[in-house]
């Protein structure tokens, strides 16, 4: 039998990129809505050669819909995703909108994926991208030794933002080339050729949403509230592939070549780690348009007898959205 999904948010950066990782993926797919607000209503997608037209979400009826996999914003998710789990679907949700209440799974497909069955509301929520790459990488090594605390600077790329911070990067640095003006509508300040210490907005602690995503999201999939989390969060002019330089110290001492060890056979992890020019991820010569995620410069910690380095690379339109989505799409479905 097959499924019938719909994709909200199917005109934006990570809805495109669902329809493509389904098809890629062979999701045996039904009927297929592509759905986003009412300023793209009726524009054309193309789904396997075929066309499907985008239809306006505040005039669908989500009867009938098995699967449905948001992207569009939590205002959105907030007021949709209950009608479309009222109506029978399983919700997918790629907002940070239900990610901290108790009652809703917040899962990882290689981490913690039998936390999917148990979704009273109907609604399992997909973690903020630079949280799934970093756990996909760590949850092997907190299982063997575990990890007390983690620091981590991530070195994020636009299309984290979305479409129209696409647009701006690329539109700057054209414009500084050619020693034009510039004047930043999406970022407060220029991203082109710059690195901007900001992700999300500022809360009371000093630390911004973004980093704070880091420390809840990751006690909540590996279950464990006594990590402590330390993230700083920047923004790179970079346009696919989120990168993080990680520093941990575990309770159990583990070497460097143990943890490389670990990792080579950990699911959903590319080992790339040679030290030599060019021995390591990074976002173009790996990761973008890719779904693993990528590990390297794997090092033992001089300051700290049980602390280890990573440098974690990935997609995070893909493993940081799309493709765990639609993972967590298939383990539902191979529920029946
Ligand atoms: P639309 O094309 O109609 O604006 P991105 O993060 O790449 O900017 O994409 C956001 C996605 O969310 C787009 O598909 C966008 O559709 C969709 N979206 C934004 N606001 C709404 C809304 N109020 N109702 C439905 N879809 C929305
Ligand atoms: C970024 N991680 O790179 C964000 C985008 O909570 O799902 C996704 C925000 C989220 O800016």
């Amino acid at each position: 039998t097959s499924c019938n999904v719909a994709v909200v948010g199917a005109t934006g950066a990570v809805g495109e990129t669902m329809l493509k990782v389904l098809a890629e993926r062979k999701f045996p797919i039904g009927k297929l809505h592509v759905l986003a607000s009412e300023r793209s209503a009726g524009e054309k997608l193309e789904y396997e050669g075929k066309t499907i037209v985008v239809e306006d979400l505040a005039l669908f009826d989500p009867a009938g819909v098995d699967i449905a996999l948001f992207s569009a914003g939590g205002s959105v998710s907030k007021q949709y995703a209950p009608k479309f789990a009222a109506a029978g679907a399983v919700v997918i949700d790629n907002s940070s909108a239900f990610r901290y209440d108790d009652d809703i799974p917040l899962v990882v497909s290689e981490v913690n994926p039998e936390a999917a069955k148990n979704r009273p509301r109907g609604i399992i929520a997909n973690p903020n991208c630079s949280t799934m790459q970093m756990l996909v990488a760590l949850a092997p090594i907190h299982r063997q030794a575990k990890i007390e605390r983690i620091n981590v600077a991530t070195y994020q790329s636009v299309s984290g933002t979305g479409k129209r911070a696409m647009e701006e990067l690329g539109k700057q640095t054209a414009a500084l080339l050619s020693f034009q003006q510039i004047d930043p509508q999406v970022y407060p300040v220029q991203i082109a050729f710059n690195v901007i210490p900001h992700g999300g907005d500022f809360t009371d602690n000093g630390y911004t949403t973004e980093e704070m995503k880091l420390v809840w999201e990751t006690r909540k999939i590996l279950g464990d509230d006594s990590i402590g989390v330390n993230a700083t969060v920047v923004r790179v002019p970079v346009f696919y592939g989120h990168s993080e330089a990680v520093h941990i110290e575990t309770r159990d001492k583990l070497s460097a070549a143990d943890a490389r060890a670990l990792l080579e056979k950990a699911p959903g992890v590319v080992v790339v780690d040679e030290p030599v020019n060019g021995g390591y991820p990074t976002p173009v010569t790996h990761a973008s348009g890719q779904d693993p995620v990528f590990v390297g410069r794997i090092r033992e910690d001089i300051s700290h007898p049980r602390g280890l380095s990573l440098w974690v690379v990935s997609d995070n339109i893909r493993k940081g959205a799309a493709t765990n989505a639609v993972q967590l799409a298939e383990l539902v479905w191979n529920e029946r």
